[in-house]
């Protein structure tokens, strides 16, 4: 399957090769109350691509194609977080404090779920990642290798923060990444754009680009594939 409009040029991949990666659409980042807020981000930019992403995880779904959920999430003794990322952001609400959606970016506080909209289903990969990136400390690439997965499409927050380490990891690793556009948003548009111009820059250096106006066409011309229901 090609897709023609994807920057900086076409991007080809194979269903059964190729997963979805949704990056940390956890209540922390989305919804007041948690870890994105206490930074002093306004959450309300990232609701927007929710309708987006659960068009194209829904028909992902239907074609039985692979899906990974990440979630940043910490262990409740912290043994997995480093005090220098600890130290950082807002001193009155750290990582592993009882905020207003349970204790910040800890694996299992109501915070840390992804949201209803794009929950993971049984069967689907969920990665619990102590960094930025979905390959540091989860055996992610593992799993991956073991599912034949060579292709991997982006979705997720925040662009420039844990969607690009991903990406950029991913590219170290051998997988050919694409990012929707339109799937992925930050609190600071112009990060937005400037991650999205780099990782398509040099000849597609990190990645492609593409949006999901580009991807569901495509989608819709396949037949139903079982490889990974
Ligand atoms: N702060 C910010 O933009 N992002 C994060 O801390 N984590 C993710 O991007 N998931």
């Amino acid at each position: 399957m090609q897709l023609d409009h994807a920057q900086p040029f076409p991007y080809n991949f194979e269903l059964k090769s190729t997963a979805l990666v949704i990056i940390d659409m956890q209540r922390d980042f989305i919804e007041p109350g948690g870890f994105g807020e206490t930074l002093g981000n306004d959450v309300a930019l990232l609701q927007a691509i929710v309708p987006a992403c659960k068009a194209v995880l829904e028909v992902w779904r239907g074609l039985c194609g692979l899906v990974v959920h990440t979630r940043e999430a910490h262990r409740a003794d912290l043994t997995d977080c480093p005090p220098a990322k600890r130290r950082r952001g807002n001193p009155a609400l750290r990582i592993g404090d009882v905020g207003a959606m349970g204790r910040i970016l800890i694996a299992g506080e109501p915070g840390n779920q992804i949201i209803a909209e794009l929950a993971p289903l049984p069967g689907e990969i969920a990665v619990d990642k102590p960094g930025k990136g979905a390959f540091y400390a989860t055996g992610l690439h593992e799993r991956l290798q073991q599912a034949g997965i060579t292709h991997l499409i982006f979705m997720g927050v925040t662009t420039e923060v844990c969607v690009q380490t991903s990406m950029r990891e991913a590219n170290d690793r051998g997988y050919e990444g694409l990012l929707l556009e339109d799937c992925t948003e930050s609190y600071f548009p112009q990060f937005k754009a400037a991650a999205v111009e780099m990782m398509r820059a040099q000849g597609a250096i990190v990645g492609w680009t593409a949006t999901s106006g580009d991807l569901l066409p495509a989608l819709a011309a396949l037949p139903a594939q079982s490889q990974h229901c």
